[in-house]
């Protein structure tokens, strides 16, 4: 497959806010995007901030069975369910590129997609899906893309390429775990705290709670130490007061779940983070108490 070639047909799996915006910049760049949702609408009409709309095809086995790229921005928990019964719809050498909050998902499901060239992306750009029709690219950011498999590292440098003619920067990184961490090191800290406080990102700044986060900042780098990765715990703490302040007005991704009565991803944040510690014998109260009460908040949401 050479590069021009590579990921020409593209099928989007999850048709939240990241994964409209990558299909808009995909579909701008000359790649034939085409959508898959939990619905049964054969097109779907978008448009990137006041750019015209576009007009996807949505659900259609045939777009399935041709795409070079599978892009799945389905959340962490949905990912199995959604994932799953279309596997087997995908030709042998299509490649699969996960990207979502926190970690866990894929692992148990990579034996089967062994065929695969399979990827995960983190993306710091900033996207909100404003209604059905519309999304819009609301902070400029990066996109780090790492191989999960073997069959990936020979295909990263074109996944990558694709990405950068679309929607550059993208970046990619063979140690993809260690970005995730980094990653899910900043979600641990900001998103349960604000979905408990009800607050912005910008209101942890406060003194006292900055206390909390630097213990959880502790906990947290020893686990990401002890999973062989690094991580310094006053590295980090100075990480998340700067993200902090760069997302200031934002409210969290956690916090919006918890607002809009939807499941969270803490399984796949902090549950994963307690898993790893629970498997080193590391004890991170703070983190812990943390996810219990999230946990009882979702409890109290009927889904
Ligand atoms: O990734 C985020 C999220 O909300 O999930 C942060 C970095 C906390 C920005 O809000």
């Amino acid at each position: 497959m050479n590069t021009l070639e590579y990921g020409l047909n593209i099928c989007i799996l999850g048709a939240g806010a990241i994964g409209s915006l990558w299909a808009c910049y995909l579909n701008n760049a000359g790649r034939t995007v085409s959508l898959w949702t939990r619905g049964s609408e054969s097109s779907l009409s978008l448009s990137l901030d006041d750019q015209p709309a576009i007009l996807f095809p949505c659900n259609q086995e045939s777009q399935l069975a041709n795409a070079d790229l599978l892009i799945v921005t389905v959340k962490a928990w949905q990912v199995q369910s959604a994932f799953k019964p279309i596997l087997s719809q995908l030709k042998a050498d299509c490649s699969i590129l996960f990207s979502h909050n926190g970690m866990g998902a894929v692992e148990t499901i990579l034996p089967q997609m062994s065929e695969h060239p399979v990827f995960f992306a983190t993306t710091t750009h900033g996207a909100l899906r404003k209604n059905q029709q519309q999304v819009l690219h609301t902070g400029q950011g990066q996109t780090i893309i790492g191989p999960l498999n073997d069959k990936a590292e020979v295909e990263l440098g074109s996944l990558v390429q694709a990405f950068n003619l679309a929607l550059p920067p993208a970046h990619a990184d063979s140690n993809i775990y260690q970005a995730l961490w980094n990653k899910i090191a900043i979600n641990c800290c900001i998103n349960p705290l604000t979905a408990l406080r009800d607050c912005r990102n910008g209101e942890l700044a406060a003194k006292d709670t900055l206390e909390i986060i630097e213990t959880l900042c502790s906990e947290i780098s020893a686990v990401i130490t002890a999973e062989g990765f690094s991580c310094n715990n006053a590295e980090l703490f100075a990480r998340t007061k700067q993200v902090i302040e760069a997302t200031s007005k934002n409210f969290s991704s956690m916090h919006q779940d918890i607002h809009h009565n939807r499941p969270t991803e803490i399984n796949y944040i902090t549950g994963y983070l307690l898993e790893r510690a629970r498997a080193h014998n590391i004890d991170t109260p703070m983190n812990k108490n943390l996810f219990e009460q999230i946990k009882q908040k979702e409890a109290q949401n009927d889904h």
